[in-house]
């Protein structure tokens, strides 16, 4: 949870004319309520906001709120909770934060709650998650750190012989043991040809061997936060092919680094990386985007694409993560989290690019 997160919302809301306003992604819920059970919606209105949840949460709620949001039990549905307040601040309009509502609620929503009208509300809860405070700087930090020393664990075990999910699984004890709830996302650890798929499924009985890259990428989630880090190591010794392959992508990579600063495009600093890998040749091997936001969500706004739109500002949090995937050899990817500054930007991974053979 972001403090005064809910009041700033509230007061760009009320300049928008868009209250009341419905916010039904749980993850924005936690931002702005603390609220992190699995079942909620928040109205937000001009004096006070309403957590609907039902008896499950009630107890829980209550003792978490912060001042100014009200507890709402939902006895039968939530439409029908929804109507009830509605009526008590006479509202005639509902604005809706549209994602991840399904097409069949909000039917029944539009006609359970008439005659209030449904209108869009935007994504203003997403847009302002992107930029951190201080606070969760600190934790996405500490996030980062923590899977840098997994990583530097790993790299303690892989050898020849070792299966993928052995380290997958490693990774998962290692989080947890250091005092995170969950992995941010299901580890990867791809051995060989399978690190050319950049979303490759880790396998149960695949053994690394001697003269294979090793891509890992993973991530924690610590205090609600998440990190994300990926890097490719050689076991025994590197291909020449895949030496000159890993200098591309971490050259596209560290220049791609040192052009985010505030005010440029999210699709400008995709475009350093992706034309420096073009350059080389490779251009057709890399084919995801550049980057994205980390923060409550692993994958969050603003996403480094190509011909991305939002301009950077200070104190959003990044990953960049170019790649080249050659089918049925193998993939390099190298990936650092970083925050924007009001210069530049402070890298906050800090596992070595060197090559790495173990
Ligand atoms: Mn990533």
């Amino acid at each position: 949870m972001r403090s005064n997160a809910l009041d700033d919302l509230r007061a760009e809301l009320s300049a928008r004319k868009k209250l009341p306003y419905l916010v039904l992604d749980l993850v924005n819920i936690r931002y702005l309520t603390g609220f992190a059970g699995s079942y909620a919606a928040l109205v937000i209105d001009h004096g006070e906001s309403w957590l609907v949840s039902d008896s499950r949460y009630e107890e829980y709620a209550r003792s978490i709120l912060p001042d100014g949001v009200r507890f709402a039990l939902q006895k039968k549905d939530l439409n029908g909770t929804l109507r009830k307040l509605l009526k008590r601040i006479s509202a005639s309009r509902l604005y809706l934060e549209e994602h991840g509502l399904p097409i069949s609620s909000y039917f029944a929503m539009k006609k359970d709650l008439a005659p209030v009208t449904l209108s869009p509300g935007g994504d203003a809860v997403n847009v302002r998650r992107m930029c951190k405070s201080p606070e969760e700087l600190q934790i996405i930090e500490k996030a980062v750190a923590l899977a840098d020393a997994c990583f530097a664990h790993l790299c303690t075990l892989i050898k020849p012989g070792v299966k993928e999910w052995d380290i997958a699984i490693e990774i998962e004890y290692y989080y947890r043991k250091k005092g995170c709830r969950r992995s941010a996302f299901d580890s990867i650890v791809a051995a060989g040809a399978g690190s050319s798929m950049p979303h490759y499924s880790t396998s149960m009985t695949r053994k690394i061997r001697e003269g294979e890259m090793v891509m890992i990428d993973m991530g924690c989630e610590y205090q609600g936060y998440n990190s994300d880090l990926t890097r490719t190591v050689f076991v025994r010794s590197v291909a020449p092919e895949f030496r000159k392959i890993y200098g591309v992508v971490r050259s596209a990579q560290e220049k791609a680094i040192r052009a985010i600063r505030p005010g440029m495009l999210s699709g400008a600093i995709d475009k350093v990386a992706r034309d420096a890998i073009a350059d080389r040749g490779f251009g057709w091997a890399f084919g995801h985007s550049l980057g994205h936001g980390v923060g409550l969500e692993v994958h969050e706004l603003p996403a480094l694409k190509a011909r991305g739109k939002v301009p950077l500002a200070p104190n959003m949090v990044l990953t960049v993560e170019p790649g080249i995937y050659i089918p049925g050899k193998g993939g390099v990817r190298i990936e650092d989290v970083v925050a924007v500054t009001e210069s530049g930007c402070r890298i906050y991974t800090k596992s070595s690019k060197e090559i790495i053979v173990l």
